[in-house]
């Protein structure tokens, strides 16, 4: 694991990609918040709140309550600090009458905090919100996670994850975090706070586990392996309908890359395995790596999606600047937020960022767009991606930005003007 401010640590073959999380900005996303009050009236019908617990209300949303003028009684744990990233309280929920004062401040009172997760303020950064309304959250689609494995009883996961295997491993369970960090930015679904969702909560995911506990070791041969399964499935034999799927996430790095700084591409083996894939219809998202003067295999194979970082900004017209030490070059392709909130592995969550979390944002995006335009060569989504990034550093692509800061909507809205229409 590479902790910001350490020193690199030196893997067998590839390392991966992680920074501990430096700060988490909890969002006020319920709005008119108010919390129990003596003008609640008790006859109707409260559920009894255990002792140690604080309760507040919130309107169920705004189109639920104009119908059936129901709210949610949230309520949680207060006692001892609030957690460092705030997800140690516990809360429950439960559905009531409104009472008659709700959505005005109550003397007293402080909003409720609600943290999010892979996280709504990442989410509106790179402009999901014309996607998501256009009904797309990635349903029927599958992104492979090629990464430590997945927590896959997890409440945020559980019924994202299809299946999955291990590479060198007997089973595809996260012990360590990584892979459930990942995946949880690709499609948590809010099971727990419903302010809390992936880039594509619908998408399902397939994991493949290539990598050990700490020491992180990821064998290459353990990561072709995997690459070769998704493309190939358990017959061995391309496009028969059993391969689990067509897109690739990958945050995966080596400290070590073949290409210079000027080059587009790479030509290691398993950036060549990358190119492979995509010759057979599957694209790899892959992290640029988190070192600052290069992009890393397999990174920066020809065919991926190379993908760097910005910080994570909640001001949409803000400055958006790039994480210091994301990987720069000519392979680097687009930027994606990183230090946000995800699942971690044994049902948690945690604040995290590097190139590895900016990359299943990234995945995420590709899952919208192939639920929408399930017939667009993956060459087509490629380019409306590019074409379509918000424009950062010097103007057009850069080996510092690449081409800008992935943008859903544009993205979508590009291939919907190209008048793209898949049946
Ligand atoms: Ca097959
Ligand atoms: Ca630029």
């Amino acid at each position: 694991m590479k902790k910001r401010g350490l020193s690199d640590n030196s893997f067998l073959m590839l390392g991966i990609l992680i920074l501990a999380g430096a700060y988490f900005l909890p969002g006020n996303l319920s709005g008119n918040v108010v919390s129990e009050s003596e003008s609640f009236d008790p006859g109707q019908g409260l559920v009894e709140i255990p002792e140690g617990y604080e309760r507040w209300i919130i309107p169920a949303s705004k189109e639920q309550e104009a119908v059936s003028r129901k709210c949610i009684v949230r309520y949680r744990l207060t006692s001892g600090d609030e957690g460092l990233f705030g997800f140690e309280t516990e809360v429950q929920e439960i559905s009531v009458a409104c009472p008659k004062n709700v959505g005005q401040k109550i003397e007293g009172s402080r909003p409720d905090r609600i943290f999010t997760l892979a996280d709504v303020q990442s989410n509106r950064q790179i402009n999901l919100g014309e996607v998501w309304e256009s009904n797309f959250t990635g349903a029927g689609v599958i992104v492979a996670v090629v990464d430590t494995g997945v927590d896959y009883t997890h409440p945020d996961l559980s019924d994202s994850i299809i299946g999955g295997m291990g590479f060198g491993y007997p089973d595809f369970y996260d012990d360590y975090n990584h892979g459930t960090f990942v995946a949880g930015t690709i499609t948590a679904n809010g099971k727990i706070n419903s302010s809390i969702v992936g880039v594509a909560p619908d998408a399902g995911i397939w994991v493949a586990r290539v990598c050990s506990k700490p020491p992180i070791v990821c064998f290459e041969s353990d990561i072709s392996a995997a690459i070769e399964y998704i493309v190939r499935g358990p017959d061995k034999k391309f496009r028969t309908g059993d391969e689990p799927a067509n897109i690739i996430s990958m945050s995966l790095s080596s400290d070590w890359s073949d290409s210079k700084w000027k080059d587009r591409q790479c030509d290691a083996p398993l950036a060549r395995k990358v190119n492979w894939a995509f010759r057979h219809g599957v694209l790899s998202v892959i992290a640029v790596g988190n070192y600052e003067w290069t992009v890393t295999v397999p990174g920066c194979a020809k065919s991926a999606i190379g993908v760097g970082a910005v910080y994570k900004s909640l001001d949409p017209d803000s400055w958006e600047e790039r994480v210091y030490y994301s990987g720069t070059g000519y392979a680097l392709d687009i930027m994606a937020p990183t230090y946000v909130g995800t699942t971690s592995a044994g049902g948690g969550y945690e604040n995290v960022g590097g190139t590895s979390l900016a990359t299943p944002h990234v995945a995420g995006v590709v899952a919208l767009l192939k639920q929408a335009f399930p017939c667009l060569d993956n060459d087509v989504l490629r380019v409306a991606l590019y074409k379509t990034a918000k424009d950062l550093g010097d103007k057009g692509f850069d080996p510092y930005y690449g081409h800008g800061r992935v943008d859903a909507s544009a993205a979508y809205n590009y291939l919907l003007k190209k008048g793209y229409k898949c049946k």
